[in-house]
């Protein structure tokens, strides 16, 4: 047999090539109404309590300064948000932090209703992504936010955000907690100084279904 027909023989597979996915912002919605009518199409939504590092965390995913709105007053974003990635065509869905504590009781029904219309809806996340502020014991409204998922089927994943903050055995001990309550290992990360960017991307499409890389073409850098 001719051995130059089988282009890719066992163990020569060509190198794979990262490349960083684009995020451009898809939608906003405020209502409920808006939300019963959700885009198709794969998605992974985020939650966490509010100033965890959502929105920084989103632009360093992005590699942009301002996809989304960091912000000084937490507790000011009351939206469901799409991003959509490219090349993937995946949708990460940013959901209201929860737990700001001077919010209005109006504010928090509005909360509660749309993330529990969204989070029940016909086009359910493939995971939840659960950011939580690696410096702080688990919270009550962390737990209940991954109790209400799984009550849902939504696999949710831990993201500890802010490493930067706490040192190696502060990390270690959040981690192991973490992997202790939910039984998935948590992706530690830092938007400040970019750790687990590239692991959280790659996680992000294998739940997703995607890829993540492409292969290596001749020459490239
Ligand atoms: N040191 C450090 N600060 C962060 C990090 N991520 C967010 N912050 C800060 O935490 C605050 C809340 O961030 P933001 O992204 O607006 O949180 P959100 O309310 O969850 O969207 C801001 O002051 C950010 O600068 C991080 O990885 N490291
Ligand atoms: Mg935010």
């Amino acid at each position: 047999m001719d051995s130059a027909v089988n282009a890719n023989p066992p163990g020569e597979r060509p190198a794979l090539k990262w490349t960083q996915p684009v995020v451009e912002l898809a939608g906003t919605v405020y209502t409920q109404k808006e939300l019963a009518t959700p885009p198709a199409g794969v998605q992974i939504a985020l939650a966490g309590r509010s100033n965890v590092g959502k929105s920084s965390l989103l632009n360093a995913l992005a590699g942009r300064k301002q996809l989304a709105k960091v912000s000084g007053t937490p507790g000011k974003t009351r939206s469901v948000n799409y991003y959509l990635v490219h090349p993937w065509e995946i949708l990460l869905v940013d959901l209201p932090g929860y737990g700001y504590a001077k919010a209005a009781q109006g504010e928090r029904r509005q909360w509660g209703g749309l993330v529990q219309t969204y989070l029940s809806g016909a086009v359910k996340p493939r995971a939840l992504l659960l950011l939580l502020d690696i410096r702080l014991e688990p919270q009550k409204l962390d737990m209940q936010m991954a109790t209400y998922a799984a009550s849902l089927a939504i696999p949710v994943e831990p993201v500890l955000t802010k490493a930067d903050k706490v040192n190696r055995q502060q990390r270690n001990r959040c981690q192991k907690t973490w992997e202790g309550i939910l039984g998935v290992a948590a992706i530690v990360t830092s938007s400040r100084d970019r750790e687990g960017i590239r692991g959280l991307w790659e996680r992000i499409a294998a739940l997703s279904g995607a890829s993540g890389t492409e292969p290596a073409t001749a020459g490239a850098p």
